[in-house]
């Protein structure tokens, strides 16, 4: 007896002296190689193997086995404690093998997964190997999706030493500890918590859970105290239940995201402390109905925000933390109150962020645009929403669960004529509902979405409608099809048929490029200018909607999608910022619109140096949009006042009357005042003091290289005393969605896509009456046809490879003289979509002025820009 007692009091202060949970990222000293290549390479976390190559010319990117290596030296006293290796993520599946040992496999590239490594360690040097595989898996989504699957350990890993009792890591690598808030008024707010704990020695334990609630001021304002609970040697995830309750919370809201801490301890029976953890919750309640819209904590809010992808630029997936937080705070100072966090779970850092700023959240698994109609794939996807709303379940952020997007954008049995489409839609079907009641038997406080794509009519015939608490609209109205007033009019008449069912604007937006402009926008020129305009017609639309519960535009950043083409190929352009994070002008809008605080930004900030026209009078009359959420701005160039205007949903414009050389805007509403200074190179009316042309053929747009700062304008005919083309049509492309614009072509070793994107065709003759001296022209060409592009709808764009003959040769002749008697671009180039440009001096002499002949030999004749400098 005497002995066991002994005994006894030795596990107890066993327990008690380890009372130290350690846990510390592991992010560097790690090698790193892909299966089939030899050398190894140094490298730290978070490291992605697609960040160069999702980007370049060659179609595709690495997809397979890389493999990590690291030393992890431990000590005796580290060997104390049980030991886990947590990752935050690694794409897509990670086998983990400790010193020979497989010590765990996980599956699905976005979720956090955590590994036991005791029984595999020693003291000294152990080796990890961490083998990461991004291949495609029909088994695993995402199956297909309009982003770059970055493969690698690009989140953060962990080393957790804990005590051998502690509170469980390894319950779907959620922290084990699940809050629920099942009363929360003004008055009152009662807080259940679940604690998982693990035994992890060979002899039972007897411990005492604690829980102590901190207020956001940090006065401690309820707690609890488990009975004694004996556990088995060997035993995991233990459930302790716990209640406690405040009186007047301080609650969790949009403007005031008040956070209290719980601090659960778990402690011997005579008190000692053997583990303990802190868990940040938020005391909120909410609902989503179309009468009320959203009405957080009694009172109605618009949700109105925006989707983020986790990449950056040059950078792929593998973000530091600070920059995924910075992310957050830029949605926050856009004025967003949402963040659907899309496609898929992001870092931990991105959810706390959204705790501690107000914004609500909804979260989902990266089950996009088609399934599998395997056992395997529903499992896969039962397992990853499983992780994702354990690993989140505490935030308050977080409002809702989705588990799908855009289900029924690329049906299996379009590929494959085996596959019975009604079979695949009752799969489908099966598939939506098996992952609603899931989130719903999971965590019943939280409403589901489902995102869906324009085919709305689709989703109600495979029975979709009727599953999830909100609807989800995609919508691209103005964009991929149709035009902007589509938007509303199709809404409305969802909404006669579903009166009870909210809906969500998951996504709606408009790609554009911070290099092109347009005073003429059109769908799909990429200009800022268009999608400008589409912002403005559809915010207000959803604004005025009280069934449209909430929206998101999509997107707040630019973001990799390897197979695109188009201004930027490998992005998709549809950012609020670019990929570097550059707020666009659209930013701005949501600015205007949406923040309290005064707003004041000149409209076209990125757009500093400008070609233009000359009128008669030496100046240039352009609009400049001011975005303001002040009554009134007003506005002077140069120093002379352009007048005073009224400001109507967020902007007001502005006829400038630029000039060639600098030209600086001094806005002013209020207190506010914002400069932009561009500058101008005015083509002189008559030519006179001609000093340079850059002009874009077949195009409406501006164009600014970004690197020499100058900037291309759009063709105009020619006429007498002055400059342009003569014959031929603007080249367009046709494809799924329409009548396009521009070319989708990946122009093959340049960044400077936009320069050859467009062209004339059939073109004549480009003339400039020039005064006689000495210039330097640049004829750029691109051949557009003959490459081959790829035709799935979320596969938008080009590649260009191998061609046929060579569609056409032309002479082209300068003043009446041969300078590129057959010009074949495809052949000098080596096949299409490769930029050529050829530089030619030539003098003008006898007041003939500039005539440069396009002669076809072969076919039409073309051109995509041209230069003209004088000397
Ligand atoms: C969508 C998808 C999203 C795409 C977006 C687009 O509907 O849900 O993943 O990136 O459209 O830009 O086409
Ligand atoms: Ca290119």
């Amino acid at each position: 007896m005497k002995h066991l007692i002994t005994l006894l009091i030795a596990a107890a202060w066993t327990l008690a002296a380890q009372a130290q949970r350690i846990s510390a990222s592991i992010d560097e000293g790690w090698q790193f190689k892909m299966s089939h290549e030899e050398k190894w390479q140094a490298v730290s976390l978070p490291h992605t193997w697609n960040a160069a190559d999702a980007f370049d010319d060659t179609p595709g990117y690495l997809r397979g086995t890389g493999i990590y290596r690291r030393t992890l030296t431990l000590s005796e006293s580290q060997l104390a404690h049980r030991l886990y290796l947590r990752f935050e993520g690694a794409q897509t599946v990670a086998k983990l093998i400790v010193n020979g040992h497989e010590a765990g496999t996980h599956v699905g590239g976005y979720t956090a997964f955590c590994f036991d490594i005791t029984p595999w360690v020693h003291a000294g040097e152990n080796d990890v190997e961490v083998q990461v595989d991004n291949s495609y898996n029909a088994d695993i989504p995402p199956l297909s999706a309009d982003f770059t699957f970055y493969g690698g350990i690009y989140r953060d890993v962990m080393l957790l030493e804990l005590p051998t009792v502690h509170i469980s890591p390894t319950h779907y690598a959620s922290s084990g500890i699940y809050v629920n808030t099942p009363e929360v008024t003004a008055d009152r707010a009662t807080i259940e918590v679940r604690t998982l704990i693990d035994n992890t020695s060979d002899v039972r334990q007897a411990v005492v859970v604690e829980q102590q609630l901190y207020a956001p001021d940090g006065q401690l304002v309820a707690q609890w105290a488990s009975k004694r609970q004996r556990l088995d040697g060997g035993t995991r995830h233990h459930v302790v239940q716990s209640e406690l309750s405040v009186n007047d919370p301080a609650l969790w809201d949009i403007d005031h995201p008040q956070l209290y801490r719980l601090r659960t301890r778990l402690v011997t029976p005579r008190g000692a402390l053997i583990d303990q953890t802190t868990t940040t919750l938020g005391l909120r309640s909410y609902t989503f109905s179309t009468s009320e819209g959203f009405v957080l904590n009694g009172r109605q809010v618009k949700l109105v925000g925006t989707n983020r992808h986790q990449d950056y630029y040059g950078m792929g997936n593998a973000l530091a933390d600070e920059m995924h937080t910075r992310d957050i705070e830029m949605i926050k100072q856009m004025g967003a109150n949402f963040l659907r966090i899309s496609h898929y779970p992001q870092d931990p850092l991105v959810t706390d962020a959204c705790d501690r700023l107000g914004i609500v959240t909804s979260v989902e698994i990266p089950v996009i645009n088609t399934i599998t109609m395997s056992q395997a794939f529903s499992d896969n996807c039962a397992e990853m929403l499983t992780e994702m709303i354990c690993q989140s379940y505490n935030a308050p952020s977080v409002c809702i669960w989705a588990f799908m997007n855009e289900i029924l954008l690329v049906p299996a049995y379009n590929a494959d004529r085996s596959i019975d489409r009604q079979q695949y839609l009752a799969k489908v079907r099966e598939v939506t509902q098996r992952m609603h009641d899931l989130a719903k038997q999971l965590d019943p406080a939280r409403y589901t979405l489902l995102p869906c794509h324009t085919a709305y009519s689709f989703y109600q015939e495979a029975g979709l409608f009727d599953i999830t608490d909100i609807l989800g609209f995609n919508n691209y109205d103005g964009w991929y099809q149709g035009e902007f007033a589509d938007f509303e009019r199709v809404l409305e008449q969802w909404h006669e048929r579903y009166p009870d069912k909210p809906f969500f604007i998951s996504e709606y937006g408009a790609d554009n490029d911070v290099r092109v402009h347009s005073f003429e926008p059109r769908r799909f020129d990429y200009s800022e200018e268009y999608a400008n305009l589409f912002h403005r017609h559809y915010l207000p639309a959803i604004l005025e909607r009280r069934y449209i519960v909430g929206s998101a535009v999509w997107n707040y950043n630019d973001f990799g999608s390897e197979s695109r083409g188009y201004a930027v190929p490998h992005t998709n352009l549809k950012g609020l910022v670019t990929t570097t994070r550059q707020p666009k002008d659209s930013y701005r809008y949501y600015q205007a619109m949406l923040l309290t605080q005064p707003v004041l930004a000149i409209g076209g900030h990125d757009w500093t140096s400008r070609s233009d026209v000359a009128d008669a009078e030496g100046r240039c009359l352009r609009p400049v949009t001011i975005y303001t959420n002040q009554p009134q701005v007003t506005l002077t160039h140069n120093g002379t006042k352009l007048g005073t205007q009224k400001a109507e949903q967020g902007t007001c414009e502005f006829m400038v009357p630029f000039t060639d050389g600098s030209n600086r805007l001094v806005a002013t509403a209020g207190a506010l005042t914002d400069v932009l200074d561009v500058g101008m190179r005015l083509v002189p009316h008559d030519l006179g003091q001609f000093r340079e042309l850059n002009v874009l053929l077949g195009s409406r747009r501006h164009y600014l290289d970004p690197q020499s700062q100058l900037d291309w304008m759009p063709e105009q005919p020619y006429t007498t005393g002055s400059w342009g083309y003569v014959g031929g049509q603007t080249y367009s492309e046709s494809n799924w969605a329409g009548e396009l614009p521009t070319s989708s072509l990946n122009i093959l070793g340049t960044d400077h896509d936009p320069l050859y994107q467009t062209q004339r065709r059939g073109i004549e003759q480009f003339r400039a009456d020039l005064p006689d001296g000495e210039y330097v022209i640049y004829l750029h060409f691109c051949e557009l046809d003959g490459a081959t592009r790829s035709v799935v709808a979320s596969e938008l764009g080009g590649t260009a490879q191998g061609t046929a003959q060579s569609p056409r040769a032309f002479e082209v002749r300068v003043n009446g003289e041969s300078v590129l008697p057959a010009l074949d671009v495809a052949a000098c180039c080596g096949g299409p979509a490769r930029p050529m440009v050829r530089r030619i001096p030539c003098s003008v002499h006898d007041g003939q002025g500039l005539v440069i002949d396009f002669v076809p030999l072969r076919g039409e004749t073309m051109l995509s820009a041209v230069r003209i400098l004088r000397l």
